[in-house]
């Protein structure tokens, strides 16, 4: 259980985390062929990615283990914020709607946040939600249907959001093909992203996993060390750019972006 001071202070930045499983090698696999994953290795770059978030000022909030959910460590697909309403999803792979519970428990006990959910039979995934200032890009991918997007544009409407669908193809997510700096430009890789016109402000990295990053601070990013030209292109925009080995996460389709869900 957390306590997090008023929403909107400064104090209040929040990281919601997710240990992996013991199973975390039987995670689903849409794109890529399973290769082994190293466990312990697993562990330990989970516990550096946390202690990233912690060196730049966050406090991680565990979600109750997940022991037998192979793929509850990629929490941010369970539950995106949107100031103060926290909306639960659906997950699109069966698999993972189990997740769900434990992650809306956490997210009741924080303070001033309300809760909505994705309700049946919409699926969205927390890895097609993009926000960029007061737009919400949402990827209608496998894993995101149409009723998941028209209910979470139902939510959003009124609460002065504007929800752009994006068709997914080349990736899992929307978030594995962009997602955007703290100034708002999006991040894209020419082989992922299908429809690069829907962008303004457009900038190709040159690496696949170099489009994933975490906003930390206004001037700071989080990134997988699997992607250093792309960093080095982030550093020379003047981000301060920090960079954690997810490896056997990349091996299960996850990237920075989904081993958290920052709470601000
Ligand atoms: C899955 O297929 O659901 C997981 N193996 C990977 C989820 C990655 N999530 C994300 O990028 N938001």
């Amino acid at each position: 259980e957390a306590h997090a001071p008023r929403r909107g202070s400064a104090e209040q930045r929040l990281a919601l985390v997710r240990i992996p499983a013991s199973n975390l090698d039987e995670a689903e696999l849409t794109h890529v062929e399973r290769e082994p994953v190293d466990a312990e290795l697993a562990d330990e770059q989970w516990d550096n990615y946390c202690a990233a978030l912690v060196a730049e000022g966050w406090r991680t909030v565990e979600v109750d283990s997940a022991p037998d959910l192979a793929d509850s460590v990629f929490v941010e697909d369970q539950v995106v914020l949107f100031d103060d309403l926290a909306v639960i999803t659906r997950s699109g792979a069966e698999s993972r709607r189990a997740e769900a519970e434990a992650v809306e428990r956490v997210v009741r006990s924080l303070r001033g946040v309300q809760v909505a959910r994705i309700d049946e039979p919409g699926t969205l995934d927390g890895g097609d939600v993009l926000k960029v200032g007061r737009t919400v890009y949402v990827g209608s991918s496998s894993r995101t249907d149409a009723e998941g997007i028209r209910q979470l544009r139902e939510l959003l409407s009124p609460r002065g959001w504007t929800v752009v669908a994006v068709p997914v193809t080349r990736t899992l997510h929307l978030k594995g093909a962009v997602t955007a700096l703290p100034d708002g430009t999006i991040l894209g890789h020419p082989d992922l992203l299908a429809h690069r016109d829907l962008f303004p402000r457009l900038l190709e990295v040159p690496e696949p996993a170099g489009v994933a990053v975490v906003e930390l601070a206004d001037d700071t990013v989080l990134m997988a060390a699997s992607a250093p030209e792309s960093a080095a292109m982030v550093s020379g925009l003047g981000y301060r750019v920090v960079t954690v080995d997810i490896s056997e996460f990349e091996k299960l389709e996850g990237s920075v972006t989904c081993l958290s869900v920052r709470v601000r």
